[in-house]
């Protein structure tokens, strides 16, 4: 079984192609909840429909979120009863916020309706959820703390970053499954995510970051920062406001206590030294996916380095 740690839209894309050159079924996917958010009544998980959406074929391949194709009827009338419409909910995604919500209201668990959510989609991995606590995730900026969503999507991540919350964590548990997959895993995946708002919070919940520690899985990640840039989103922002340099080195501390091996982009062979220092291999690939070739193409890159490892941690 291969377990992967992922966020949303980088995850998605590793996550593709894993699921083309493995049996889906051997797939199972820990999915950061840090990001979800509550909006006009209904719990919405965009890290979780992501890569369901994604794994399904049915994700917006362009905005890396939300459903191919996807109207915006429903957004533009509750607009009209004044409510906040800055997070674009399409009218097919929509569907899945008020399925998961009257689940939860009678009485599910995130695990359980996550669950039921891509068997509907006839998705073959295993989705999990990091937990079935509300853990939220919050900025903290010159302006004050503000909600993850808001942050990047209300407000365009402008602000500099001063720190990150993940409120309730300590009260979290890890969801069910969770931990055994850690530790019965042949090879742990930490997909190309936002190493402190996306892969944070999952590391963050209590006995994740010590199961990872503890397994005898090789563990293999994929830096999102490519020559001093992140790929996708405001990962750069993220590291710069926790005083990390923009590079995948800071990749490779974040996670040098759990790590066995980091890929990093051909561009960066330049750190493979410093990164090795740090007691932990490294290995230069392409970790561009922008399409379906390259994304199958890294996927069976992080498989090789994972078979190279097997059978060589403790
Ligand atoms: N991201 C945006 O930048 N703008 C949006 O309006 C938006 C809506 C949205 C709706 C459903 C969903 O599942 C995701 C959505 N996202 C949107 C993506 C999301 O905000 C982030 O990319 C993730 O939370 C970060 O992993």
């Amino acid at each position: 079984m291969i377990l992967a740690l992922a966020g949303g839209v980088g995850a998605s894309k590793l996550l593709r192609g894993l699921a083309q050159v493995i049996d889906p079924a051997e797939l199972t996917v820990i999915v950061n909840t840090g990001d979800d958010v509550i909006l006009h009544g209904l719990t919405i998980c965009p890290d979780v429909d992501t890569v369901i959406y994604t794994l399904a074929g049915v994700a917006d391949q362009e905005r890396g979120w939300g459903v191919e194709g996807d109207t915006f009827n429903a957004l533009q009338w509750l607009g009209r009863y004044g409510r906040e419409c800055w997070f674009n909910l399409g009218d097919r995604d929509l569907a899945t916020h008020l399925h998961r919500s009257a689940l939860l209201n009678e009485g599910r668990t995130l695990t359980e309706v996550t669950d039921l959510i891509r068997r509907a989609f006839a998705v073959r991995a295993r989705i999990l959820p990091m937990s079935n606590e509300r853990v939220s995730t919050i900025v903290l900026t010159d302006d004050g703390p503000q909600s993850f969503q808001s942050y990047l999507v209300r407000d365009g991540a402008r602000r500099a970053v001063r720190g990150v919350i993940f409120e309730e964590i300590e009260r979290s548990r890890p969801a069910p499954g969770v931990l055994e997959a850690i530790e019965t895993a042949d090879g742990i995946i930490l997909c190309p995510s936002n190493p402190i708002i996306s892969i944070g919070p999952v590391l963050a919940v209590p006995g994740i970051r010590e199961a990872l520690r503890a397994t005898k899985a090789p563990i293999v990640a994929i830096s999102p920062v490519v020559s001093g840039r992140s790929l996708k989103g405001p990962t750069d922002k993220f590291l710069t406001g926790l005083g990390h340099e923009v590079s995948a080195l800071s990749v490779a501390r974040l996670y040098h206590d759990f790590l066995d091996l980091l890929i990093i982009d051909r561009l960066d062979t330049g750190l493979l030294p410093v990164i090795e220092a740090l007691s932990l291999q490294a290995k230069a690939a392409e970790t561009l996916m922008d399409n379906p070739e390259r994304k199958i193409a890294l996927a069976k890159e992080t498989l090789v380095c994972l078979a190279s490892l097997t059978g060589w941690r403790r």
